[in-house]
């Protein structure tokens, strides 16, 4: 890739699968220098100018397949033990392209056929609606704009576009939905989720969001067979939603019922202890198949119920332990100065969700036990006394009695 800064990527599905789009900023290559005090430079613009300077920034295009047959032919050298395929490489196997957008670009999102990607400059107030059959054409036949100046091809904008709509001040990510054409982008700027039709090119609607928002999700919305009905807006910067507890407000996200065929509502503050997060999804919960507890195999030092023992070989000891509410087994362990300690604790609980923490406090020796989960600590039993050791999870109403005593003599 060129020194641009590389940000957001989507990768390429039915139509366009096998390609990638990534968007960058500061094509202008700005080096900053604002700020009294710099030694290099005076009244130089700051970055947020000086990277903002061109009206469109590059949209990087990969052709991943031709890519793939540049591996196997071997054009590629090893750096840091992975396999990179030079620049030069992809440009002469025709992998490689630069497109033109809207400079700043946030989100690139390519729509659940392939067929279009959506991307949106934070400094424009349109999104724009590329077409892939528009592009693929281009670049079969080598119709460019120019080259930039590590030669990669140039792809002529107007050329590739399908669509640009004015959706409102800082467009930033476009999830889609289960209804043909219909997609949310977040406006960080207006604090809204607009609803338009990439395909026809209109807005429909607007929702205001009570907070900044950034990225956005809808039900399986990246997917190439989006499930509609619900959006999460994923919120930084509460604006006037909570009496103030402090210089940080809380931050929450929001869930917006996105039903086709009437106005988008907002149904539920959701308060999480972080701001935004970068990317999130929401499947189905059918589709989760979670394990209830680690298999035995998963552990060749498994403790079987019934089985626990304290063994010794010199100075070694090793304990082989058991939790389960609301004891471990053995409870109280006899060893001596300067004995080398390995202690692995089995979780028996056939219970789901079921964790025993472990804890010999005064040995440093923390640990958490998930059902099925084995773990093994090792410390040198250099302090003689009695030490207890106990549960720090709270498990059960006799969770303060799963305790005992390692007794470390002289
Ligand atoms: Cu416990």
């Amino acid at each position: 890739m060129p020194p641009y800064m590389q940000d957001v990527s989507d990768a390429g599905k039915g139509f366009s699968e096998g390609w990638s789009v990534t968007n960058s900023v500061n094509t202008e290559l700005y080096i900053g220098g604002y700020g009294k005090g710099n030694t290099k430079w005076k009244n130089r613009l700051a970055y947020e100018a000086g990277m903002s300077a061109k009206d469109t920034d590059y949209m990087h295009i990969v052709n991943w397949k031709a890519a793939e047959k540049l591996f196997k032919a071997g054009k590629y050298r090893k750096v840091n033990g992975h396999a990179l395929i030079p620049m030069e490489e992809m440009i002469a196997a025709n992998a490689l392209f630069l497109l033109p957008e809207a400079k700043s670009p946030h989100g690139a999102d390519v729509s659940p056929d392939g067929r279009y990607v959506i991307v949106s400059g934070k400094l424009d107030t349109h999104t724009t609606v590329y077409d892939f059959k528009k592009i693929f054409s281009l670049v079969e036949k080598k119709d460019f704009a120019g080259k930039d100046p590590w030669g990669i091809p140039i792809l002529d904008m107007k050329k590739a576009i399908h669509t640009q709509v004015n959706v409102g001040l800082g467009p930033l990510h476009t999830q889609y939905d289960s209804v043909k054409g219909v997609v949310y982008t977040s406006l960080y700027v207006d604090s809204m989720v607009v609803r338009w039709d990439y395909l026809k090119g209109k807005v429909l609607n607007k929702i205001p969001i009570h907070y900044n928002i950034g990225h956005l999700l809808t039900a399986e919305g990246d997917t190439v067979e989006p499930d509609g009905k619900y959006l999460i807006a994923l919120n930084k910067l509460a604006i006037d939603r909570f009496t103030p507890i402090g210089p940080l407000h809380p931050q929450n996200h929001q869930l917006i019922d996105i039903t086709a065929g009437r106005p988008m509502q907002l149904l539920y503050d959701m308060p999480l202890p972080l701001g935004e997060p970068h990317y999130a999804q929401m499947i189905k919960a059918d589709k989760l198949k979670p394990v209830v507890r680690f298999a035995k195999k998963s552990f060749p030092d498994y403790v079987k119920a019934g089985k626990e023992r304290v063994e010794r070989n010199g100075n070694q000891v090793t304990i082989h332990s058991t939790a389960i509410r609301s004891h471990f087994s053995p409870e109280v362990i006899e060893v001596k100065v300067g004995d080398e300690i390995t202690w692995h604790i089995t979780n028996v609980e056939r219970a789901q969700d079921q964790v025993h923490g472990f804890a010999v406090d005064s040995y440093n020796v923390h640990g958490s036990l998930e059902p099925g989960e084995t773990a093994t600590f090792k410390f040198v039993a250099d302090k003689e006394g009695v030490y207890p050791f106990y549960c720090t999870e709270f498990c059960s109403a006799l969770h303060l009695e799963m305790t005992g005593y390692l007794l470390v003599k002289p």
